[in-house]
Order: C-alpha cells, then sequence, then structure tokens
C-alpha cells in the first residue's frame, strides 16, 4: 500500500509538483464528496431549503480554485467554466494550471462516470502563443465511477493510477501504464460526422470491418481511461459543420489527455494529422479535433482522415 506522495517522493518527482499534485488531490476528494451528497441541481434552482442551489460543474470549478489557491503554487490557472484567466499570489512557485472540473456534468444526474482534467505547465507567463508541449511538466484525471481513481501522468516518469480508499487517501493499484501500438477497442465520439464527413463513416466503417469493440459512454474521462488501463484502443472526436474546429477543448481536454497518452506511449493528433502537443495556443478556449489512443490505430485513422 503507497500512498500517491510517497511512491512520487520514490520516483524522484519535485517536490513543488508533489505538493501542487496533493491539492489537486484534495480537491477531487471534496469533488467526489459533493457528488455522492446528492448536489446534481442546475444552477438557479433553489435547494429544499431555499438556497441557491450551485450547479456541480460550477461547485467543482470553485473547490479546485481554491485548493489551488491554497496551494500558493499556481500562479495563473484557467477553466472550462472560465471566460479569463484568473492570477494568485504564489510565492512558492509559478505554475499555470488548465483544468475542466467537472467533464461531462450532462452524465452526472443518469449516475454515469464523470471526470476532472488537469494539465499542469512550468513558466505561467506567455502561456498563449506557444507550443502546448513548452513547459507542460504534469496531467492528471480524476475519474468519479463506482470507484474514485485518479491517474497521473509526470514527464519522463510515466503514467500511474491511484485510487481512493475508505480513508481518504490515493494509493498505488497500477505503476507505469503502457498503450500497446494495435487498438481493440474503439471510441467514436461525434457519430453525427459521419453523415458530412466520408473519410470519417470509411473509418468508423473500417473499425467494424477490423472487428474492433465498441466502448464509447459520451465521457471523454471514461471513454479514454478504459484505452489506457485495457492497454489499447482509439477515441475519436472530429470537426463538423456544428464544430468547424472540433469542439473538445484544446487546454481542459485534449492536451492533458495528450501528454498522458504520450508518456504511456501512445499518440494524440489532430485529424489533419498534426500532434497535439505541437498545436500554438492562441487562445485559452481553442478547440481541436482529436483521434487519441494506440499509435499505429491514431495514425491508421488519420490516413483515411486524409
Ligand atoms: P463537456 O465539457 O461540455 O462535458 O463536453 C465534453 C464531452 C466529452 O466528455 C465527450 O467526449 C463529448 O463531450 C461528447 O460530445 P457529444 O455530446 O457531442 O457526443
Ligand atoms: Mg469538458
Amino acid at each position: 500500500m503507497q500512498s500517491f506522495n510517497h511512491f512520487l517522493r520514490e520516483k524522484g518527482v519535485p517536490s513543488d509538483i508533489r505538493s501542487l499534485l496533493y491539492h489537486i488531490a484534495r480537491s477531487v476528494k471534496y469533488i467526489n464528496f459533493s457528488i455522492r451528497a446528492g448536489n446534481t441541481g442546475k444552477q438557479g434552482a433553489e435547494n429544499s431549503f431555499g438556497e441557491a442551489q450551485v450547479a456541480m460543474d460550477v461547485l467543482a470549478d470553485n473547490i479546485i480554485a481554491d485548493e489551488l489557491k491554497k496551494s500558493e503554487l499556481a500562479k495563473v490557472i484557467v477553466s472550462e467554466e472560465k471566460e479569463a484567466p484568473e492570477y494568485f499570489p504564489a510565492p512558492r512557485g509559478d505554475f499555470f494550471v488548465a483544468y475542466d472540473p467537472l467533464d461531462g456534468s450532462s452524465l452526472v444526474d443518469v449516475n454515469c462516470s464523470i471526470g476532472s482534467i488537469f494539465g499542469i505547465w512550468e513558466k505561467s507567463a506567455d502561456i498563449l502563443d506557444r507550443k502546448v508541449d513548452k513547459h507542460f511538466v504534469a496531467s492528471c484525471y480524476a475519474v468519479y465511477g463506482p470507484r474514485i481513481t485518479l491517474v497521473i501522468a509526470i514527464k519522463d516518469k510515466g503514467v500511474h493510477e491511484f485510487e481512493l480508499n475508505d480513508v481518504g487517501e490515493f494509493i498505488l493499484v497500477k505503476e507505469g501504464l503502457k498503450l500497446k501500438d494495435k487498438a481493440q477497442y474503439f471510441a467514436p465520439g461525434n457519430l453525427r460526422s459521419c453523415q458530412e464527413n466520408e473519410a470519417f463513416k470509411n473509418w468508423v466503417d473500417d473499425c467494424i470491418l477490423s472487428g474492433k469493440t465498441l466502448r464509447y459512454s459520451g465521457g471523454m474521462v471514461p471513454d479514454l481511461n478504459h484505452i489506457l488501463l485495457k492497454g489499447n484502443g482509439v477515441f475519436a472526436y472530429p470537426s463538423h459543420s456544428k464544430y468547424p474546429n472540433g469542439k473538445l477543448r484544446l487546454l481542459f481536454e485534449c492536451a492533458p489527455f495528450a501528454f498522458a497518452f504520450r508518456e504511456a506511449g501512445g499518440e494524440a493528433k489532430t485529424e489533419k494529422g498534426a500532434s497535439i502537443l505541437d498545436i500554438t495556443i492562441n487562445d485559452y478556449h481553442q478547440t481541436s479535433s482529436i483521434f487519441i489512443g494506440s499509435e499505429e490505430a491514431v495514425d491508421n485513422a488519420v490516413k483515411f482522415m486524409n
């Protein structure tokens, strides 16, 4: 039984990154508690005491922002729920943290798995106009499912899965997650794109004809967690007339997973074939198409798309 802090220390992860991850893990515990407490009301509604109820994703956003502020390590934060970045006095560090507080929040009321996603960069100044990969040091995501897990990827130190135990500690369950080159599973998001994009339809047909197994929940976190934990698979979310540049957000969704998947030996590309980690960040809320998973399967999908 190894706690995540102890494990990361043994791996030689610098103390500032460990401390930041400790605060992120704390926020995940509070969000988990709120979900279990049934705080699923819509913003603007009233709870049974007549108090204004806060939407779960806004609540999660506030919980994370509070913890990041307390860390004294995050100088700039931005989230899917915030128009603009927030700046904190951070006497102990200079990190930029981008996060999606509750991805797939439309799945909360039907009790499907959801998650939180975090990307951590060093040197918080000049995030815009920088390539995604530059100063990217760690990413992680939490899965709020039947079990609460935290998957952490650290640059050059691998990807590891931790599980929340009954006394509120994240304990190592799987060390050094790796992705095989070939995929048995496929998770095609935005399937409606088949109607107008023959290349995408041909790729989906190819997945079916080659006998791949569909595993798709509608939540990026559980879908990509499935691929990473099974050790193979490919997830797609292509562009569409409704989303000409894809729907998924670069900083909060695509980049943290691209970082973790590369660390596990996988790949993440746009439908045009550019590496997600090579994209230049122009806007905090920019979106991208994405094909991510086992390397050979991603390259094959990109071939179909072009
Ligand atoms: P959200 O951030 O508004 O929750 O949207 C992101 C989610 C992903 O988890 C999922 O892969 C995708 O949207 C599903 O999109 P669609 O509703 O188009 O099927
Ligand atoms: Mg999201």
